[in-house]
């Protein structure tokens, strides 16, 4: 269990989308994924617009979306995109992928969903082997070359970005949570120059950046914290499925050490696992763990972290354990909740519970 703060890992860590996700939990405080497990677009966007502000990761499956608009301007991809660069955290496309290498190439750049293009982070399950490793990380680096080329000539042909999701257009029934937000920048009128000016840097904005501990002082959250927040990097990352939260599951000591070689294989695009414990074992390992099967016990009036009794498992084999102990005791980065934030009476306030224990826990840990 490291002792690090998440901000030192941020200036250490090879992978760009990990140090910016480092950087941003430290300026967020917050270590909060929400698994937005919901079946309509509508239901998606507006929690990710409502809980955005609590959150450091948004993990979705989209299949699990009836209405999944495809396509890659204005579909539900691209649009969860915008509210993610508008709040300030990253996507991460719960997949899963499971098949041979050349397989999961096509389904994570082509297909229905081109996971790709609007997805910072998706995982694989090793089971297949680490050639599924492999084929997805060449898949991300011919991505990557290919953004990289339509950037430039974008550029010079005078709009300041290209993305799949063009940011520009009126679209933003996002907001169907009734509140109207600016976007944070309007790339549609800005030259690079302006764009650039407008960001402030990170460290700049961590040196002043107060911290938020309720709600309320979220109020003014795009002022006080989005302009610090520099778009995430142009690049892709993974996380390999190295343990799983259910009961019985198959995944051995000798499956999650393979996961852990593959990942030491390929640095500048494994950001870690979806795993029950840290699995930095070696010196040098600088990985985050994500972990799901996470839930508090109902709030009591006097303590957040609850006297009720620890909430078991669903009954369909998911197992839960505490904020407090997936951070503190078994030294995770990011805590999963799903069922735990949306199903609660009021998924808001209940995100802004979860992300003070889960921090709460992450201060605990680092100053033992
Ligand atoms: N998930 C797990 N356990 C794993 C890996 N992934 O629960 O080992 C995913 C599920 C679901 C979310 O697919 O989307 O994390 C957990 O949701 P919950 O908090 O509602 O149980």
């Amino acid at each position: 269990v490291t002792r690090i703060s998440y901000s030192e890992r941020a200036r250490n860590v090879t992978h760009p989308l990990s140090s910016y996700l480092l950087r941003l939990m430290t300026i967020k405080k917050s270590n909060l994924c929400l698994s937005a497990d919901v079946s309509t677009t509508n239901q998606l966007l507006h929690l990710a617009n409502a809980i955005g502000p609590s959150i450091v990761v948004l993990k979705t499956h989209y299949d699990l979306v009836n209405n999944w608009d495809y396509s890659p301007t204005h579909g539900t991809g691209a649009r969860l995109a915008r509210i993610a660069r508008r709040h300030g955290f990253l996507i991460f496309e719960d997949r899963k992928f499971g098949d041979i290498g050349h397989t999961v190439q096509q389904q994570y750049t082509e297909g229905t969903a081109k996971i790709i293009e609007w997805s910072h982070i998706t995982n694989v399950n090793m089971i297949p082997g680490a050639a599924a490793v492999d084929a997805l990380a060449e898949a991300a680096v011919r991505w990557r070359e290919r953004k990289h080329y339509e950037v430039k000539t974008d550029i010079s042909a005078g709009t300041p970005r290209a993305e799949s999701m063009a940011d520009s257009d009126e679209d933003e029934d996002e907001n169907d949570s009734g509140q109207t937000r600016t976007p944070v920048e309007d790339e549609s009128s800005t030259e690079n120059a302006g764009r650039k000016a407008s960001i402030v840097s990170i460290t700049t904005v961590s040196q002043h950046f107060e911290p938020v501990n309720s709600p309320r002082a979220y109020e003014n959250f795009e002022e006080d914290v989005l302009q610090g927040i520099e778009e995430a990097p142009m690049e892709r990352g993974l996380l390999i499925l190295a343990q799983m939260s259910t009961k019985g599951n198959f995944m051995t000591k000798e499956y999650t050490d393979a996961c852990v070689e593959s990942a030491r294989k390929h640095k500048g695009y494994v950001m870690g696992f979806i795993s029950q414990e840290t699995l930095n074992t070696k010196p040098g390992d600088q990985f985050l763990s994500m972990t799901p099967g996470c839930q508090l016990p109902p709030e009591t009036d006097d303590d957040e972290e609850g006297d009720a009794p620890k909430i078991q498992g669903d009954g369909k084999g998911q197992q839960y354990n505490t904020p407090t102990k997936i951070v503190g005791l078994m030294g995770n980065d990011i805590v999963i909740v799903g069922r735990g934030i949306i199903n609660a009476g009021d998924p808001v306030k209940e995100a802004e519970r979860y992300r003070r224990c889960a921090w709460e826990a992450y201060e605990k840990r680092i100053s033992a």
